[in-house]
């Protein structure tokens, strides 16, 4: 592992200062012993929820929508990236592969398998209604591109006991090739929101996008040092999965020394006795604004 790591080129030192450890919870808990661990943690991360296969087969059914040459060796099972980038529309616009695959059929029955509808219902405590709009995420080694430290309540209306995300990896996604981070106790910091975003109105809160305060920062480090609160990250393998609350903090490393592509999908879903907020109520497509 490097002693530097990045996200969107900003470096933050791989140490016990900065980083801990996800801890798993056991799939054989009850409802009300898993709730407690999602008030206690702000997530509840689930070794093995899913069977690995079924992941891998909607990674490479994926993969296989991009141009020949595009994964290494053309081995769309595995998805190294063979370091051809592809042509034309950036990622998830309209003509790119992840784009019509949200739409079609393999993904719209992934997403709606009755386990991540069961597993929503168990931390809404009630009867949940998947939200439309599911992004795909794809990380392509080499480019200094990640999630920026961001709350899911910034993004979606709603209170935060009304919405829940199952972040599904879509094949294996260590650390090293950017695995989602959570901001350790970050849900339980009431201040943590207004004293950044104080901050980013004075022009003090680092940032690579000036035209969009919707994230709190790309600086990993600087967030870290300013809440005192450490990134936590997991090794994550096919099959596992986080459900996060709308409050917690979290954000991505670019990817290290890897040629292995984070694939990953962030299943959304609502209380179905609360309100929708309707520009979620169409399929993703990363140039809708939301
Ligand atoms: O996968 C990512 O990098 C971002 C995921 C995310 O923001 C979410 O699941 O809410």
């Amino acid at each position: 592992m490097t002693a530097i790591l990045t996200s969107n080129g900003a470096p933050i030192p791989y140490t016990s200062d900065y980083f801990g450890a996800l801890t798993a919870s056991d799939r054989a808990l009850d409802s009300a012993a898993l709730r407690a661990r999602y008030e206690a943690d702000g997530y509840v991360f689930l070794k093995s929820a899913v069977p690995a296969e079924m992941v891998l087969k909607l990674r490479e059914a994926y993969l296989a929508q991009f141009a020949a040459g595009f994964c290494k060796d053309n081995d769309t099972r595995r998805g190294a990236f063979s370091g051809q980038m592809p042509q034309g529309p950036g990622h998830g616009h309209p003509g790119h592969p992840a784009h019509g695959f949200v739409r079609g059929e393999a993904f719209r029955a992934f997403a709606d398998q009755p386990i991540f509808k069961a597993l929503a219902e168990i931390f809404l405590d009630g009867p949940a209604t998947r939200i439309r709009r599911t992004p795909l995420r794809h990380f392509i080694p080499g480019r200094k591109f990640a999630s920026r430290a961001h709350t899911d309540r910034t993004y979606i209306e709603g209170v935060a006991a009304d919405i829940v995300t199952i972040w599904v990896p879509l094949g294996d996604s260590p650390l090293i090739s950017g695995g989602l981070l959570y901001l350790e106790n970050s849900h339980h910091d009431g201040d943590l929101e207004s004293n950044i975003r104080t901050r980013q109105a004075k022009g003090e809160a680092p940032t690579d996008r000036n035209h969009d305060t919707r994230p709190l920062t790309h600086d990993l480090k600087w967030i870290a040092d300013t809440t005192g609160h450490r990134w936590l990250s997991a090794d994550y393998a096919a099959g596992d999965v986080v459900i996060h609350s709308p409050a917690i903090v979290h954000a991505s490393t670019d990817p290290g020394d890897t040629d292995y592509m984070r694939i990953s999908t962030d299943l959304r879903f609502r209380r179905a006795d609360s309100p929708a907020d309707p520009r979620w109520s169409s399929d993703w497509a990363a140039d809708d604004g939301y």
